[in-house]
């Protein structure tokens, strides 16, 4: 399909569930993660093949098991040993995981395939307090040229409200049109100061 829409990869959490919880009766990860990664080396012969990447997404431990910080994705990228899988890191997700978004940044390094940007509440960024000059010298030092993709998750209700769990209106007194361009303005400003 990725290869019929002409599309360069996919990316999210292709690696397992999401939302998702240890299955009742688990105390452990490894099985899982295993299963994941013997799942996943299947799956990467038809990628190649279409010649597409496919990108991890690390989310943090609310939401996922498998990966929460760029080091266990790079180990999981690693172990299933193919030059079609990268990683996707997410500001929002780096904010609760990561000790450093420098470092987190600096390990992904040339396995970062694709960048979420979004504030800690999930604002489009430039109204929270993620560190977006520290952000853009890191992806600057790694010298990153795939996609910075804006994921703001600003209304609640419908399916996707209540997966991510979007109790207040976020876009209250917000045109969206004006909010994605100036978002889109200030993302832009920040990668090129850098
Ligand atoms: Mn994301």
């Amino acid at each position: 399909m990725l290869r019929y829409m002409g599309a360069r990869g996919l990316g999210g959490i292709i690696y397992g569930c999401w939302p998702r919880r240890l299955p009742a009766g688990a105390t452990e990860r490894r099985t899982f993660v295993d299963c994941s990664i013997e799942s996943m080396k299947e799956v990467m012969k038809a990628v190649e093949d279409c010649g597409v990447l496919f990108n991890v997404e690390v989310v943090n431990h609310f939401e996922q098991y498998m990966m929460n910080t760029a080091a266990e994705a790079v180990e999981y990228v690693r172990r299933v040993g193919s030059p079609n899988l990268r990683i996707l890191l997410d500001s929002f997700h780096m904010n609760i995981e990561e000790d450093s978004f420098h470092e987190a940044i600096r390990t992904a390094g040339g396995l970062l395939g694709h960048f979420h940007v979004g504030e800690t509440n999930r604002r489009a960024p430039g109204r929270g307090r993620i560190p977006w000059g520290e952000i853009a010298t890191a992806l600057k030092e790694i010298d990153y040229d795939g996609p910075v993709v804006m994921e703001p998750f600003l209304k609640p209700g419908g399916e996707l409200g209540r997966d991510i769990s979007v109790f207040r209106d976020l876009a209250e007194g917000i045109d969206l049109d004006s909010e994605a361009r100036r978002a889109l303005q200030f993302i832009r400003d920040k990668l090129r100061a850098a």
